[in-house]
């Protein structure tokens, strides 16, 4: 883990560099990575360049990340967010979240003659995958995730009579395999990974040949966003996540603070939801912010505290993202030919 030395500037925004606080102790630690990761950057600019090829409005299924911010700005550039394609009008054009869906909304997208853009995040199409390669190999899948996710209805989706479940440890006992040296692990992406290798151990006293997964299921960014939240989570009375209620990888983040050795933690959706009450008595706090979460959000989160008297900011690093996806592949020529201008015909 390494640290920076930020502070605040004389107008009182949060800055990475300089000082000049007076000396309460007062602290803020600042994760490094939090925020965006490469699949949700990808998905909300695929919703933008959408909106801006083609105009509004732009239907997407689902929320194209958990994030109330992201998703009520591209509502305000025309972006309709629906539940379901039957709600999408007959021809037009829909965009498909980056926690992607299973192929029965494809088949049901083209039914609908509808144009589509998918913006799943290439990380969880590669669990999609490996779902088809195990359930055409006859495996029985043990999918580890959170019940009623979307993400884990398009991953169990892909073979439905092949995928059984695992949310919780009374599930472990459930799981009922045709034969046991024929079953493997997947996971969703944005699980806790500590929790997660505590069901496995479970399902393996159950299954001993229970195969893992070709590589790691759980992401890079919920992973690193975890690593960095534990690195400084013992250091804080307060650690508070920037992210929306039904963002899975955000919540966990709370969680694992707490497990870490916060004396206390809170999710947040703004700033403005910050109680008070919870800053009694504290001297650090630890800011961090889920994948889906714009760094605007944390930057204000930031100017909050810092006009209560946390101003001094120490970023703690754990990993340098260098990551990036292209756009999805129905947008990416589209985007060229925008780029080289009208044709002369
Ligand atoms: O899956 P989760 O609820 O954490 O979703 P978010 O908050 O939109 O974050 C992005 C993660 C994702 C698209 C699937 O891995
Ligand atoms: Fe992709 Fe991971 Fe981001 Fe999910 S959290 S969108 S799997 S990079």
């Amino acid at each position: 883990m390494s640290s920076a030395s930020p502070g605040i500037d004389p107008a009182g925004t949060p800055t990475i560099a300089g000082s000049g606080e007076p000396a309460t102790g007062k602290r803020v630690l600042l994760a490094k990575p939090r925020g965006y990761c490469a699949g949700v950057d990808r998905a909300v600019i695929a919703v933008e360049k959408a909106l801006d090829l083609y105009g509004a409005p732009v239907y997407v299924r689902k929320e194209i990340v958990h994030n109330r911010h992201v998703v009520e700005t591209l509502r305000e550039r025309g972006a309709i967010f629906v539940e379901e394609t039957s709600e999408v009008p007959e021809g037009a054009l829909v965009v498909f979240s980056a926690h992607g869906v299973s192929p029965m909304v494809h088949a049901e997208a083209e039914e609908r003659n509808l144009r589509t853009i998918d913006a799943t995040c290439p990380l969880v199409t590669k669990v999609h995958k490996e779902v088809n390669r195990f359930a055409k190999d006859d495996y029985d899948i043990l999918l580890i995730g959170h019940e009623g996710h979307e993400e884990v209805e398009g991953t169990a989706g892909e073979a439905p009579d092949k995928v059984q479940l695992v949310d919780k440890a009374e599930d472990v006992g459930k799981v009922d395999v045709r034969d046991p040296s024929k079953v493997i692990w997947l996971s969703q992406t944005t699980l806790s990974v500590d929790e997660t290798m505590e069901r496995v151990d479970q399902l393996r006293e159950r299954f001993p040949g229970l195969a893992d997964p070709p590589s790691d299921d759980i992401c890079y960014a919920t992973t690193n966003r975890q690593v960095a939240v534990k690195a400084m989570a013992p250091e804080c009375d307060l650690v508070l996540v920037v992210g929306s209620t039904n963002s899975s990888n955000s919540k966990r983040l709370v969680e694992v603070a707490l497990k870490a050795g916060a004396r206390d933690a809170h999710l947040i959706d703004f700033a403005t939801e910050v109680d008070e009450t919870w800053l009694e008595g504290v001297v650090t706090v630890g800011v961090t912010s889920g994948a889906s979460v714009p760094d605007n959000l944390v930057m204000d989160l930031l100017t909050w505290l810092a006009a209560r008297g946390w101003g001094q900011v120490d970023e703690v690093t754990t990993a340098n993202e260098k990551i990036a996806f292209a756009l999805p592949k129905e947008l990416r020529k589209a985007v060229k030919s925008e780029a080289a201008g009208p044709s002369e015909s």
